[in-house]
């Protein structure tokens, strides 16, 4: 189990996660300042779980409230990110993965001059990594648009935002061109399908009836071509510059070896990876394309696209994983939740307080199908295990089933590595705790740093090192060798 000499070890947060300052020197609000304290995940109907209608769009713009909507405060990583930054450097992080808020450089996404103070400010946070050697790799969209290109456009349903996000990127690659290398476009842009409005501003309220398939595939069309354009602009003003995709793995076995089974297990992965192949291989696959046919769905290409996704393919393959699942073609198995996904039910796997199915094993089978499936470099952007912290009298915290789920899965990947796998690096979600995107709730703690914060917006926003923040320190300075 050998990681590479400069593997990229570290961790990943999100802007509309972690920032707070929803609204403050000149951010417009996103679509995640109008996500609401949501903490019971409705797994039957996850786009009921994230959707949003113009009417609860105008009751949260209505109020400055914050603790309704906690992604506007995260952990007020916006004024105290020196103190965290350096908490990331006494763990040893070569890299840290963060997102820049569309809407702190362009306030609705279609002003002609991008917003100094929020240029200045991602300037001091990417100065401040350099400074401590933390390597910056940016998601430029992870559930954070401009509100207004929601409210204006319904999204990424209208090719306008085509060129609000070519405007918005062009400013990030020219103005962080000596500060960052590692860029990814679109966090998990598989995802618009699951939840529409919170990757793609598409507000469900104004899609006719039975029309929601056919506006995310145009959607996602949209940001196909997008991130083709911004990736080729970037090699142009950064030609150093690392561009990837990014996907949300979510590795599907067959329930049973049953035939039936295993076709509607590849369907799945087909329409998973599909995403990723438009991005790495510059196409569409011609199966999707059928499907789409098959299903009626036609999505809008025009003249000259085709030209622009073989122009704009990226040069890595990032992803999150977190759980894998099953899938059968019997109506009545048991499902369980997992990220934003319903499987069924894998009895040899243990799951997560949130239902989500742990297996390490799982990250190696991936990390080896994307390797086979690309060979271009791959880098586990987000990993990690959302859990109910307890902090005793003496304020420590003894999160060994986080220490246990990492320490699984650092030693898959060291496995994959073995096998051949040109892994880069690896980001855990997250070092520390932070607003969850699913349900808005602190509770569901990721960190090896712990915030006093709840999920009513009490606490001090102290942070303090959980027993797991000592342990990955030493994986971090053994490059993966010591994991006891
Ligand atoms: C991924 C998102 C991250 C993070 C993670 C954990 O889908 O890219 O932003 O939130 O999920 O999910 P949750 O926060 O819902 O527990």
């Amino acid at each position: 189990m050998s990681f590479p000499e400069g593997f990229l070890w570290g961790g990943a947060v999100a802007a509309n996660q972690v920032e707070g300052a929803w609204n403050e020197d000149g951010k417009g609000p996103s679509v995640a300042d109008v996500a609401s304290y949501k903490p019971k995940v409705d797994v039957t109907n996850y786009a009921a779980q994230w959707a949003v209608s113009d009417a609860s769009i105008a009751d949260a713009l209505a109020t400055d409230d914050v603790a309704a909507y906690p992604k506007r405060h995260g952990i007020d990583f916006y004024h105290r990110y020196k103190e965290d930054l350096a908490l990331f450097a006494e763990l040893g992080f070569k890299a840290l993965r963060l997102s820049i808020a569309w809407a702190r450089i362009f306030p609705t996404g279609e002003e002609d001059e991008p917003n100094e103070a929020g240029l200045a400010f991602y300037e001091d946070v990417f100065r401040e990594m350099r400074r401590l050697g933390i390597e910056p790799i940016v998601t430029l969209s992870h559930y954070e648009m401009p509100l207004a290109l929601a409210t204006k456009y319904n999204g990424w349903a209208d090719r306008a935002c085509v060129e609000a996000f070519c405007r918005f990127c062009h400013a990030c690659f020219e103005r962080y061109r000596d500060l960052v290398t590692y860029w990814i476009t679109f966090n998990e842009i598989d995802s618009v399908i699951r939840h529409p409005f919170t990757t793609a501003g598409i507000i469900e309220s104004r899609v006719p009836e039975g029309q929601m398939k056919q506006v995310c595939y145009q959607a996602m069309h949209h940001q196909f071509v997008a991130s083709a354009l911004v990736t080729a602009d970037c090699h142009r003003i950064i030609p150093t510059a690392k561009v990837g995709c990014m996907i949300t793995k979510l590795t599907c076995y067959s329930r049973t070896c049953a035939p039936e089974d295993e076709l509607v297990t590849q369907a799945r992965n087909l329409e998973n990876l599909f995403y990723s192949d438009v991005q790495i291989r510059g196409a569409y696959p011609p199966l999707i394309l059928k499907m789409f046919e098959r299903n009626g769905i036609h999505v809008e290409m025009e003249p000259g696209d085709a030209e622009i996704l073989k122009a704009g393919t990226v040069d890595f393959c990032s992803f999150s994983y977190y759980m894998t699942m099953t899938e059968s073609a019997d109506p009545d198995a048991e499902r369980t939740p997992g990220n934003t996904v319903l499987g069924v039910k894998n009895p040899y796997l243990p799951s997560s307080d949130w239902g989500w199915q742990i297996d390490p094993l799982g990250l190696r089978y991936s990390l080896i199908e994307l390797y086979d499936r690309y060979q271009v470099p791959l880098m586990v952007v987000e990993n990690g295990l959302g859990a109910k912290d307890v902090v005793e009298a003496d304020g420590s915290i003894h999160d060994d089933y986080r220490i246990d789920y990492f320490r699984q899965h650092i030693r898959e990947m060291g496995e994959a590595i073995d096998e051949g796998v040109d892994l880069i690096g690896y980001t855990t979600w997250a070092p520390i705790d932070l607003v969850s995107a699913s349900t808005s709730q602190m509770s569901k703690r990721y960190g090896f740093i712990y915030v006093d914060l709840d999920d009513d917006n009490n606490g001090t926003l102290a942070r303090s090192k959980k027993d797991s923040f000592a342990w990955y320190q030493r994986v971090i300075q053994t490059n993966g060798a010591d994991l006891s």
